[in-house]
């Protein structure tokens, strides 16, 4: 590796405001960085940018591989740069260190939109652990608010807790799903469908037109059940098609009238704040779970327990315990 010359935060921060994409481009890989060195400049940086960040829309979007999430970010994200908006495509995909596919995949599906310069996509930066993935991610939405994005689109793919975490990070959550056979809800998991604000059949053209719209009766009739997320809002379905364009607009219809409501009704502002506090907890645990790691009487303490543990002979919790009192008393 050798030396790496700093960020310089002056110019990184003036160049970024002013609209400078490469600069975007290396403040979103000072964010991704995992030396420490990176990680307090980044964390300098960040905090520059928070004043001129927060006017975004941001929009989570979910469903399993294949769902179609890519070729509809591409067709709305199109649909809203000639609307004159500047969109911000962000992919989370904490596999994609196994997988590889992901990365190029959403290159590939996002061509027209990837040559708009009103627009800006930033593939998921390869693996890592959950909580690394989501700090980058959050800093990451800092930073192009603060290049003047005014939709920020979250892709994340619906497999295991990720979704959950993009769901505490952006303002609406929509989820997408298949026109299946028979029983509809199979493939969703109940607690993603209680965080969504949104949800779309999607491939809705051709021959699966009917599908989709049996489809959407049948998500309507299990919504309907479902404890309300918000007071101020009913989760709704729609079907959409991003080859014909189908549902589009009532999709991103949908989308303002729920930034309405809860504007007016000073959700919005609450929820934001909760989850500036989600991020200051999250930080925390973060932030203990690495002293911990790095502390040498712990890691000493560490070595015999987990191997007391390992065969039985102490419980996990008196080991923890143990371990725990080590590093608080540490002189
Ligand atoms: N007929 C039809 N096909 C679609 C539509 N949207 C996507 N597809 C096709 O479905 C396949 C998967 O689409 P993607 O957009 O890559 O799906 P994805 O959800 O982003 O997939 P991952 O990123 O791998 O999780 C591609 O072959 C698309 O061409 C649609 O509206 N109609
Ligand atoms: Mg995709």
């Amino acid at each position: 590796m050798g030396r790496r010359r700093r960020f310089d935060l002056d110019h990184g921060v003036e160049a970024l405001c002013a609209g400078d994409r490469a600069a975007l481009g290396r403040a979103i890989t000072l964010v991704e960085s995992r030396r420490e060195a990176d990680r307090i400049d980044a964390d300098a940086l960040v905090h520059r940018l928070l004043p001129y960040a927060g006017q975004a829309l941001r929009v989570g979007i979910t469903g399993m591989p294949g769902v179609g999430k890519s070729t509809l970010i591409e067709a709305l994200g199109q649909r809203l740069v000639a609307a004159g908006q500047r969109v911000a495509v962000l992919a989370v995909d904490p596999s994609s260190a196994r997988s590889g596919g992901s990365i190029l995949g959403d290159k590939t599906r996002m061509t027209q939109l990837a040559r708009d310069p009103r627009a800006f996509i930033r593939p998921s930066p390869s693996g890592g652990a959950l909580g690394g993935v989501a700090r980058r991610t959050r800093e990451t939405i800092v930073l192009v608010e603060a290049a003047g994005y005014d939709v920020v689109l979250v892709e994340t793919v619906g497999v295991g807790q990720s979704e959950v975490m993009v769901a505490n990070m952006v303002d609406f959550f929509l989820v997408l799903t298949l026109a299946g056979g028979g029983d509809e809800l199979q493939g969703i998991k109940r607690g993603i469908l209680e965080l969504c604000d949104l949800l779309v059949v999607t491939k809705a053209d051709g021959d699966n037109m009917q599908a989709a719209r049996r489809a959407r009766a049948e998500y309507e009739g299990a919504l309907a059940l479902m404890p309300p997320r918000s007071p101020g809002w009913k989760p709704r379905v729609g079907i959409c098609s991003a080859v014909t364009g189908e549902g589009l607009d009532a999709l991103w219809q949908a989308v303002q009238e729920h930034r309405a409501v809860l504007r007016g009704s000073g959700e919005w502002e609450r929820r934001r704040g909760e989850q500036r506090v989600h991020w200051l907890w999250q930080s925390i645990r973060d932030g203990l779970q690495e002293a911990l790691e790095r502390d040498d009487g712990v890691r000493r303490r560490l070595a015999e327990l987990e191997q007391a543990v390992r065969n039985g002979a102490t419980s996990p919790d008196v080991a923890a315990a143990q371990v725990l009192a080590a590093f608080l008393s540490r002189g």
